[in-house]
């Protein structure tokens, strides 16, 4: 059997094309069951749906074989845990972002890094944020938050947020404003190490038909 970890949402639906390239069916739509574990055409591969921060740790403890992480999560782990135990062979180009820093438009940042400020930063990176501004060489005090980063800069929790950004929305909507980039962002397929020695020919198989599938992509 092979479990794949996915989250609802994007990363779910842009990765169903690759599934089905490799020749998988997914029996049950996850935002109208209640199903955590999904079964496939294939007797041989289930579907599993976990929190998108949760499925780097299904996959490294082997919960999961193979799974599909955005490499905002992935970062936040690995600055966390470090990057052993786990493959990342395929850069699955979906669910694409930027990570970046935003703040209130009657913030002025420019001038708060110039002059050296220390600043307060709300974002639920606070790993890939901390090495971001220390390679910059900005004091930060960081505030953890699991979402809704957009709201902290509005009620005085921070002066800046670390959050991902795609059409930018929600920035322009609050009246928050981009003013930096941490990293672009895309999602990974990700293998279990041991998995990939243990099951070598099942996911060999899935690597290979989803590394087609990505190519394809023009
Ligand atoms: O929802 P939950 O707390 O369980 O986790 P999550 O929010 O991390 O999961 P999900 O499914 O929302 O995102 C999964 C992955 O999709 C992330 O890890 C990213 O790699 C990727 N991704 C791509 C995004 C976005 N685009 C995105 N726009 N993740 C989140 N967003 C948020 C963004 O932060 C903003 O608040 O969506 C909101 C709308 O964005 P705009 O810019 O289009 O307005
Ligand atoms: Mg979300």
């Amino acid at each position: 059997m092979l479990t794949l970890a996915l989250s609802k949402g994007r990363i779910f639906d842009d990765t169903l094309p690759l599934l089905a390239s490799a020749g998988i069916r997914v029996a049950d739509d996850p935002d109208t069951s209640r199903k955590l574990i999904l079964s496939t055409n294939r007797p041989d591969v289930r579907i599993i749906i976990v929190r998108a921060s949760d499925v780097p740790t299904y996959v490294l403890y082997g919960a999961a074989d193979v799974g599909v992480a955005g490499s905002d999560v992935l970062l936040e782990h690995d600055a966390r845990h470090g990057s052993a135990g786990m493959y990342r062979p395929i850069d699955l180009n979906i669910a694409r972002c930027r990570m970046m820093v935003a703040v209130h438009e009657g913030f002025d940042y420019e001038a708060a890094v110039r002059s050296g400020a220390r600043i307060r930063v709300a974002t639920k990176y606070v790993d890939t944020a901390r090495e971001h501004f220390a390679a910059k060489g900005m004091h930060v005090d960081l505030i953890k938050l699991y979402g809704s980063m957009e709201l902290a800069p509005l009620v005085g929790l921070a002066d800046a947020i670390v959050d991902v950004v795609s059409t930018g929305g929600t920035l322009k909507a609050n009246r928050l404003i981009a003013v930096e980039e941490v990293c672009p962002v895309s999602a990974r397929l990700v293998v279990n190490q041991a998995a990939l020695k243990v099951k070598r020919t099942e996911v060999q198989a899935l690597l290979d038909a989803f590394e087609l599938a990505v190519k394809a992509v023009p």
